[in-house]
Parts: C-alpha cells; structure tokens; sequence
C-alpha cells in the first residue's frame, strides 16, 4: 500500500489542510484511514484547527480576485489539463480509491472515468457560459443577461464517491471562475490528499493562483464552519438527509446557497413487459455493486405479480452465485461496507425489518474468518416487505433489497413514489405506454428516471441529483454549472433619452 501512496504524491501522513501547494502544519487530532478491505491502518492525516480554516479561507478569497480575471476559456485549459494528469494517474489513484473506500479496482477506475470525463466536459463549457437577450420595451435599448461566478464553493463529498463527486463540483466551479474550498469525508481523507497533490502541481505549472483550491481535513466541526461562513456563498454538499438538512438550515440563516445532493430510496419497476434477462442484471448491479453504498443503489423492486414468483426466484439464484471478497481481486462482486458503524446499520434494519413483518428470500449477516478479517464484510440480501413499512422509508447504505408485488401500473408508480427521497427510478417495460407513463408527470418523481437500465451509474453529462429529501440540487452535466454562477440582467440604453419602463413619465 505505501507504493500506491507515494504513486498517488503522499510523501507526508502529516498533510492534511492546504491551499494548493503549501500544506499548512495544523494542530488538530489526526484521522486515521482504515482500509475496509483488510482493516489495516493505511496512514493518518492532520485535522485542521480554526485557524488554519481561516487562513485557507483568507487565501481563497485574494485566489479569488485573481483567478475570476482569467477568460474562462485559460480555465477550461487547465482544467483539461487536469483531465490529462488524472488519465496519467488512473491506475494509482483507482486503486487508492478500492483500497481507502473498499468498492472493486473497476469501480475504482471508473469513479476516476468519471473525474476524466467531467474535466472534458468542463473544458467545452468553458466556451459556452451563455446567458439569453430579450427584446427591450424601450427603443434604442438593449437587454441582455450575462453569468458571474460567485466567489468561494465549499465542497462536502461523502466516502462513497470520495473524489468524483467532488470533481463534478470542483471542475465546473473552476471554469466560472470560482475557488474551492473541500472538506472530505473523514472515512476517506488520503484520496482527497491524493487528488489536492495533482492538481495542485498542474495549477502550479499554469501560474494559477495559491488558494484556488483548497482543502480541509477534519470532522462535522469543518461542515460547520463552511455552512455558517458568509464568505462563502455557495455550500454543496453530498451525504445522508440529516447532514443535508443541517447544512441546509445553517447556510439558509445567512442567505446563503446550498446544491444538496442527498439521500436515495431507488425504485425499479418490473413490469410484467420486461425484458427478464437485461432486467436482472440491472437489478443486481443496481442492488449490490458498491455494497449497496451508491446514493443511486436500488432498494426496492417493485414486480408485477404475474412474474413476481418467477423473477423473484431467479434473483435468488443470481444472489447465490455472487462472489464476496477483497474488491481489488477482480473475480469478486461484492466488497466490504465502509466501516463497523455501517455494519452496524445493516445488523440493526435487518433486525427491523424482522420486527416490522419482513420475510427474508435470502438471508443478510456479517462474513467472519479468512479473508474476512475487516469485520466489514456482509451478506448482500432480500426481503419481502410493504412500501409502508418504517424500515423500508428510510435508506440504509447496504446491500438490502425489498421486493414487493403490484397488480395496477398506476399502483406501482404511486408506490415508487411513496417515499420521502427522490433521487433515482427505473423500469423495466417493453411496453412503450408503460414506459411513456414512468416518464409522464403522472410518472416517477424523481431527478432520473430510466428505461431499462437500473438506478444507478448515471453519465456526467446529465443533471444529478433529485428532489424530496434528496435535497433538490442538479450536480454535473446539462445546465447544472448555472448553480455556480450569479446571474446579472444588464440593460444599456443607447439613445438620447431616458424613457422609463412601464410608460411611467418623469419630467423635469
Ligand atoms: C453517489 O452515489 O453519490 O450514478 C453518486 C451513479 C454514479 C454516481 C453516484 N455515477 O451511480
């Protein structure tokens, strides 16, 4: 493992908080990171104090004057120029991100794909922050809206992605001309180091300013201080509903801005028109890749009852032929939970699930001995429940799948529906209505909505995220980058008098 560090740029287990290149020497505890995969210590990192907070604050803020100067086009050069150390990094940083967070190395790779390929898309944006003209009520006047960037971007991302996500936000802020500052989560603080050394050293190559990007290690206190700090006027924020809500209420109280990208309740429909076998992988990626713990993973089908015996029975099957193990042994689908904490989680709904009336089709418990050494290790497994049941509202990042039947497609959207999350929804139909129905206003309330593909492993170049308590926010692709920026209606009169709008009159 000390090789993927130092591949990765870590010299150090004392860095921690940074303003690009300059790694500040803080004071606070340190966090250590342990692998889920084998439970060892991998290294430990800095937390940063209040002070040191406010130094990379500070550094951000004179980055800022600069840095929202360039044209965004010398931007968006750098920024593909990130995209090209990340493709010369992949393989390290891949594997760093399997070890760190324990989901498989092609996961690992991918997550990185995903940082490429929001650079790309970035770069491209970078030339085409438009904003709209509108024809004036008044004659010889023109009216046109442009787009700012709007200063400092706090950026709190969760383990389970613990560098896309931040690279969504990151690479689109920098092309509008803002800084960042990031606050990782404190399960996977040495991918962050990791990812701040290689853009640090592209940043420095292209002259670009100390504090453009920054980062700080630490606990809940640094989601904290981000949300109630008025210098920073926007707050993403990526992680379960109860942080979503806290950042949301502080950052509300000064009039900031929050782009909340929370928690996931995924539903697919399995219509009795479904193409059973593309279905069932679907289901099965949707459900245990990344051990459940993808805001996007599927928790609920939703089957017709024509097939509900037919297609529950081979889902029992494919979950007998799933292999659980180390993630970066590639002949495994199902790796470790993040940490004891989650196991935790998953050990208690299963107990309420029991409770609540559930009947297990294929039974969850914790994986001991042998390789096993983590503690981390668990069964991927289904219940049979009602949609009503407490336990099946709330999310639990684990591999738990509730099966349920439906009679009426209308009953099953409504079902799909009756849950306080909205982040993510599939069907599977072969059947155009049915499919043309989910997708309706009377459809699936979501922020995604597929046809044929599971919940999860959407592109970046679409809006992400949902609405309820995911928190409403659009991350990505589309027109998400307009979250980073302030829009401004400019209108110039170019004639010799001053009509005013509304035919109101004011002579002097
Ligand atoms: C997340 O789990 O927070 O759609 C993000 C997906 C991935 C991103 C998930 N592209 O599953």
């Amino acid at each position: 493992m000390k090789n993927i560090l130092k591949s990765t740029g870590i010299e150090s287990h004392n860095e921690g908080t940074s303003t690009g290149s300059n790694w500040i020497k803080t004071d606070g505890p340190g966090i250590t990171s342990w692998s889920p995969v084998d439970g060892k210590e991998i290294a430990t990192v800095q937390t940063s104090t209040k002070e040191n907070y406010d130094k990379v604050v500070v550094k951000a803020q004179e980055a800022y004057l600069e840095w929202r100067s360039w044209p965004a086009p010398k931007r968006g050069e750098v920024v593909r120029q990130i995209g090209d150390a990340l493709r010369a990094n992949k393989e390290s940083l891949g594997k760093l991100v399997a070890y760190e967070m324990g989901k498989s190395l092609q996961e690992g790779y991918g997550e990185v794909q995903e940082m490429i390929d929001i650079c790309d898309f970035a770069v491209g944006l970078s030339r085409q922050l438009h904003g709209l003209t509108m024809h004036s009520e008044r004659p010889l006047h023109r009216m046109y809206e442009q787009w700012h960037p709007i200063g400092i971007v706090g950026i709190i991302s969760a383990f389970n992605f613990p560098v896309a996500v931040w690279s969504w936000n990151a690479m689109l802020a920098w092309i509008c001309g803002n800084v960042c500052i990031w606050k990782p989560s404190e399960k996977t603080p040495l991918t962050a180091v990791a990812c701040q050394k290689i853009v640090a050293a592209v940043f420095a190559a292209n002259h670009v300013p100390e504090g453009v990007s920054g980062l700080i290690n630490g606990g809940r206190e640094v989601g904290e201080w981000l949300s109630k700090d008025a210098r920073i006027p926007l707050v993403s924020a990526t992680g379960s509903t109860r942080m979503g809500k806290l950042v949301a209420a502080t950052v509300a109280e000064r009039l900031g801005r929050s782009l909340l990208e929370l928690g996931g309740n995924n539903a697919i429909i399995i219509s009795s028109a479904a193409d059973v076998d593309t279905a069932l992988i679907g289901v099965v990626f949707g459900a245990v890749g990344t051990a459940g713990q993808r805001c996007t993973t599927t928790r609920r089908l939703i089957i017709h009852e024509s097939i509900y015996a037919d297609f529950t029975a081979k889902l029992v099957k494919a979950y007998g032929q799933l292999r659980i193990g180390s993630p970066l042994d590639e002949k495994n689908h199902v790796g470790p939970l993040i940490d004891s904490d989650a196991v935790k989680a998953y050990m208690d709904t299963i107990s309420k699930i029991k409770e609540q009336g559930g009947q297990f089709l294929v039974n969850g418990g914790i994986l001991e001995g042998g390789e096993y050494t983590s503690g981390c290790y668990v069964k991927p497994c289904i219940a049979e429940v009602q949609n009503s049941f407490p336990i099946v509202q709330h999310e639990t990042f684990a591999p738990i799948l509730y099966v349920m039947k439906y009679t009426e497609m209308a009953d099953a959207i409504a079902m799909q529906n009756d849950v306080p999350q909205g982040l993510s929804s599939s069907i599977m139909t072969l059947n155009m209505r049915e499919a043309e129905l989910f997708l309706s206003a009377q459809g699936s309330d979501c922020g995604i909505a597929n046809v044929n593909i599971g919940t999860s492993g959407a592109e970046i170049g679409g809006a992400f995220g949902g609405e309820k308590e995911t928190g409403g926010g659009r991350e990505s692709g589309s027109d998400a980058w307009k979250a980073y920026m302030r829009r401004q209606t400019c209108t110039i009169n170019y004639g010799a008098v001053l009509p005013l709008a509304q035919g109101i009159r004011f002579d002097l």
